[in-house]
């Protein structure tokens, strides 16, 4: 299975860019950064990811988060059901979720900058100043600085719920923390994707040997389509180096199920990867970078 990703070998820590092929990754040819990347045309891009050849043994490299330069994460809120009824849940605020379930306009927010991000098995962080931070598992886009989908990865949108409940206008300290916002490396080429409104999206979090949550949702129940939600995004802004835009979760737990330091949480998008992140101590930093 295909990706493009971001990697460094382990004897040069220059960040490169490449395709991802079983056991070997394959280096593009005159793109060192995503960045660049995403200046190119879907097109283009296809040829250059279909013609990248050779390359390292996977062994040799570590995988790095799938955003650099002036790429940003925005996220999408209240595109499930399930999303809309945990907010009515949680906040004291409800009609606010539902209004906006039900607008033309989506809700959109920006959810980090490259360097806040982190990948596979680095960890995620909680606030020390809440009392129930969640996972949420989502799929997410990555768009070239055309706005055209160039491919899809995971991510999970940590978030707390107890202080967005308290008051929606806190939103950006709900969402936007060190280790909360975790990306799969491998990006997965939209063209390798037939239908993304028609995805498995299972989630796993472990506490010890113990499950504290287990389940699965399906992109089926997006309430909106992603060509919207991108159009929405590239409305009166440019993105010159691309962005990610996560998509929002269908995957909600029940409220006395929140992150604890060393819970694993993993989440599979079928189709898409998997990404998996272990809950560092409150307000630790990821330990890369
Ligand atoms: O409105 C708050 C955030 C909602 C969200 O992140 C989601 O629905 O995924
Ligand atoms: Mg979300």
């Amino acid at each position: 299975m295909a990706h493009l990703a971001r990697f460094a070998r382990h004897d040069d820590p220059t960040p490169c860019l490449g395709v991802v092929r079983v056991d070997h990754v394959s280096e593009l040819a005159g793109h060192p950064t995503l960045a660049s990347l995403l200046h190119e045309s879907l097109t283009d891009i296809r040829t250059l990811v279909e013609e990248a050849d050779g390359g390292l043994p996977l062994s040799d490299v570590v995988l790095l988060p799938p955003v650099d330069g002036r790429m940003e994460v925005w996220a999408a809120g209240i595109t499930y059901e399930r999303s809309r009824a945990a907010r009515a849940e949680e906040s004291s605020q409800a009609t606010v979720y539902d209004r906006v379930y039900d607008a033309e306009r989506p809700e959109l927010f920006f959810k980090a900058t490259p360097w806040r991000v982190v990948t596979d098995g680095e960890p995620i962080g909680t606030r020390t100043d809440s009392t129930l931070d969640v996972a949420e598992p989502e799929l997410a886009v990555v768009l070239n600085a055309a706005g055209e989908i160039v491919g899809y990865t995971v991510c999970n949108d940590v978030g707390s719920r107890d202080i967005e409940g308290e008051n929606p206008l806190y939103l950006s300290q709900a969402k936007l923390f060190e280790g909360s916002c975790a990306l799969a490396a491998g990006i997965r080429p939209a063209w390798l994707v037939p239908d993304p409104h028609r995805l498995a999206v299972r989630v796993c979090q472990t506490r010890g040997s113990r499950v504290v949550w287990a389940q699965e949702a399906t992109t089926a129940s997006l309430r909106r389509r992603i060509p919207d939600l991108v159009s929405w995004l590239f409305r009166e802004q440019r993105f010159p180096d691309g962005a990610v835009l996560s998509t929002g979760t269908g995957l909600v737990p029940a409220m006395d199920v929140g992150l604890a330091p060393g819970d694993l949480v993993a989440i599979e998008i079928a189709g898409v990867g998997a990404l998996v992140n272990r809950v560092g101590g409150r307000g630790v930093s990821p330990s890369r970078r």
